[in-house]
């Protein structure tokens, strides 16, 4: 078991990438606490999703925590620490995960669409982080911080002039985390998805023609499971990285390096 009775907070766990990321950690003997946000995505049916992933890790004779709350806001990674320290009292990594991508054209783009992003994406990390951190010294045992980046942290996409920057951002922000907690035993790394069937695409890739073009890009031949991007948190978190810090690691079955 490479996480046994590790104690896992995941943002963003109730779906997607990061509901595989609460899996896999289960599955490796952590106990998991999850935040999830509600949206106006109903095809979840948001307390369905929740219910179902603390009943699937409570199957796995793990115990897990569901906790409401926006990452945008500072206050909610301070709390989502807080009740994880109650429930399991302590915390050993953080998935810091959660994070959208609403699609749109860069030249009528409202501030509302950019801010959201900027804000869950690039602000929600660092505040969820910073919380984490401060736990993490205060237990004085080190720990592990993964944060889902992104391909699009390194490329650029004509929809996405807003939430490529801030996967840029997540991922320097490991960088500089990993030099200012090093001296605390904490390791900061991030995660580069490619294109990962998930609901944060499903709408962009109902397009026939966006999808193939995808596939084709992909020398994997495949688009990414989320599985495919948990089992390497999973790594990151585990102490067979105990000497990566400040790394990231491409999770994209070949699309970045792929010109010709
Ligand atoms: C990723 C990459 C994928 C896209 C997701 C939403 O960074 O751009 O192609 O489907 O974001």
């Amino acid at each position: 078991m490479l996480l046994e009775n590790k104690v896992v907070i995941v943002t963003g766990g109730s779906r997607g990438i990061g509901r595989a990321i609460a899996l896999a950690s289960a599955r490796e003997g952590a106990h998991v606490a999850i935040n999830y946000w509600r949206d106006n995505d109903q095809s979840y049916g948001k307390a369905s999703a929740v219910e179902s992933i603390v009943g699937e890790i409570e199957s796995l004779g793990r115990r897990a925590i569901a906790v409401e709350g926006n990452v945008a806001e500072r206050e909610t990674g301070f709390e989502l620490v807080r009740r994880t320290v109650e429930a399991f009292g302590r915390v050993d990594v953080l998935s810091s995960n959660a994070g959208i991508c609403p699609f749109h054209a860069f030249l009528d783009m409202p501030p509302s669409v950019y801010e959201t992003t900027v804000a869950v994406n690039l602000n929600g990390a660092f505040y969820v982080t910073q919380a984490a951190a401060n736990q993490m010294k205060a237990q004085g045992t080190g720990g592990a911080i993964v944060a889902t980046s992104s391909i699009s942290a390194l490329v650029g996409g004509g929809m996405q002039t807003h939430y490529t920057p801030t996967k840029a951002g997540v991922h320097s922000l490991m960088q500089s985390c990993a030099i200012a907690l090093g001296a605390y035993g904490i390791r900061c790394n991030s995660v580069m998805p490619g294109t990962i069937a998930t609901d944060l695409n499903a709408e962009d890739l109902s397009d026939a023609d966006k999808r193939a073009y995808m596939e084709k890009r992909i020398p994997l031949g495949r688009l990414g499971a989320p599985d495919d991007v948990a089992q390497c948190v999973v790594f990151l978190a585990s102490d067979r990285a105990r000497y990566v810090t400040g790394a990231s690691l491409l999770v994209d079955g070949g699309l970045f390096v792929n010109l010709q």
